[in-house]
């Protein structure tokens, strides 16, 4: 077993940030250690078979993205990214875990189609990773499926109130999986938006001739983000289930988000770097059909209402729980493309598993959030919730090691040139400047990224068996 000192740097937490040396023994954290001091009387860089200089970086767990879809079969085409490639841009940004969610369709057992996702990504990913089910078919045989895949460490469920047709499911379907999810005390997520109006006003919009790109966004209104949200918590609420609710971009849904976890109430709220940074507003005045790049669900919202603004503040009283990226790519061409004319046909999705961490990070350089809360959204509230914790999420001796160096001082342009390394023929954030860099990236031990350049491997990534979420109120 090799050993690991990572030296000089701060190392931060989701609670302070402190001058210490951490010492790696093979995949785990060993030894948190103030700066100079020994170990059995000796210094700690002389035993060590490595020593990481992290002198004036920050010293972060590897981060948690705990929404991901690698390779989903989605609006008639697939996301782009495998579990191979994506997982490998994830390394590249500074993420060491992703929790990625196996489909249900109806028919299929969820224990089945939980085993079609192992498959897709066993020996394939360069990070550990983990699953939730999306339960699209909501039977008494899925229902008793959950307890099943509980054991085998998925312990999160994602319903749809949207997309009819394909994953929706209606309110007494979202009560039943509610019911059994608050039985077995696992995390019930939703995408909260009203899917049965908003088919209503795509249908409308399109007949009248608004078939560009924008129109996605406008026949998506915040206010069946909101209704759906309030019906989410209120179901949960009669069940008693914790409820997470993914992605949310509109400062309503927010709210009540907010007024729920105010009365007591276990529901969190996910929103992703898209919705803080991305508007309604750009997606308009994009050239031609160049607003397909920022079509996703929810739907990027205005900035003249406000909405991203409020996140950041959400983010900051801790209603916004947790960042995630719903990385859900796909190409300009081929896919994004079969919605010229319709955009009910381009495949909804932003690509942005690399570039969370530095986003985050800039955050923090905008003044927007604190060092520690960027730790704390990117990286240990994450592991908490989808019971990784402390196994991932912090630096404490026992821990995985999970780390980043992150570099203040460096310099990150984002997806000029296609420097990115996610399989996607565009970027979403073209042109965005980082004040930050994530300089080497170990998982388990490894540097896999380091240098500039990738050093790790397919396969190296391992399932991750959860716990049930250690972050209920
Ligand atoms: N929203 C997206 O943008 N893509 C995948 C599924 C979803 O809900
Ligand atoms: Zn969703
Ligand atoms: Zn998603
Ligand atoms: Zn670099």
């Amino acid at each position: 077993m090799s050993t690991i000192l990572v030296r000089g740097g701060t190392v931060v937490s989701a609670t302070g940030s402190q001058l210490l040396d951490v010492l790696i023994d093979g995949e785990t954290i060993a030894a948190v250690l103030r700066p100079g001091a020994t170990v059995l009387g000796a210094d700690p860089a002389a035993v060590a078979d490595t020593v990481l200089d992290a002198t004036g970086k920050y010293v972060i767990p590897g981060g948690v993205d705990g929404h991901t879809h690698m390779q989903m079969p989605f609006g008639g085409t697939e996301a782009s990214d495998t579990f191979e490639t994506g997982t490998r841009a994830a390394a590249f940004g500074g993420t060491t875990t992703i929790v990625d969610f196996a489909v249900q369709t109806p028919g299929v057992r969820v224990q089945d189609s939980l085993a079609a996702w192992h498959e897709k990504a066993a020996g394939k990913c360069a990070v550990d990773y983990g699953f939730h089910q999306i339960v699209g078919d909501v039977t008494d045989e899925s229902l008793k499926g959950m307890a099943e895949l509980v054991d085998e460490g998925v312990t999160s469920f994602k319903l749809f109130m949207a997309y009819p047709g394909v994953f929706y499911s209606d309110d007494g379907k979202i009560l039943r999986a509610m019911q059994t999810a608050a039985d077995l005390g696992a995390l019930l997520m939703m995408h909260a938006e009203n899917g049965i109006a908003i088919d209503v006003l795509v249908e409308q919009a399109l007949r009248r001739g608004d078939t560009a790109p924008y129109f996605h966004g406008t026949s998506r209104p915040w206010q069946l983000e909101e209704e759906a949200t309030h019906r989410a918590i209120m179901l949960a609420h009669v069940t008693g289930a914790p409820l997470y609710v993914v992605h949310v971009s509109a400062k309503q849904a927010l709210e009540q988000i907010a007024e729920a976890r105010g009365k007591g109430q276990n529901v969190f709220g996910e929103t992703c770097p898209q919705y803080l940074y991305l508007s309604l507003e750009e997606q308009l005045g994009a050239p031609g059909f160049e607003g397909a790049k920022w079509v996703c669900s929810t739907p990027l919202r205005s900035r003249a209402e406000g909405h991203q603004d409020e996140l950041w503040r959400y983010l900051r009283t801790g209603d916004v729980t947790s960042v995630a990226t719903d990385h859900c790519p796909f190409c300009m061409k081929d896919q994004k493309e079969m919605g010229i004319g319709d955009f009910s046909k381009i495949p909804n999705g932003i690509g942005g598993v690399e570039h969370r961490m530095d986003l985050m990070f800039q955050g923090v350089v905008d003044g927007r959030i604190s060092l520690e809360r960027w730790v704390d959204v990117c990286c240990t509230t994450p592991a908490r919730m989808f019971g990784m914790y402390p196994r991932k999420g912090i630096i404490t001796p026992g821990a995985d090691a999970d780390i980043v160096l992150y570099d203040p001082a460096g310099h990150t342009s984002i997806g000029l040139g296609g420097t990115h390394h996610m399989n996607m023929d565009y970027s979403a954030y073209e042109g965005f400047e980082i004040d930050g860099h994530v300089d080497t990236v170990l998982s388990r031990g490894r540097v896999i990224v380091g240098d500039g350049g990738y050093l790790g491997s397919p396969g190296h990534g391992r399932f991750v068996r959860r716990e049930l979420s250690q972050n209920l109120l």
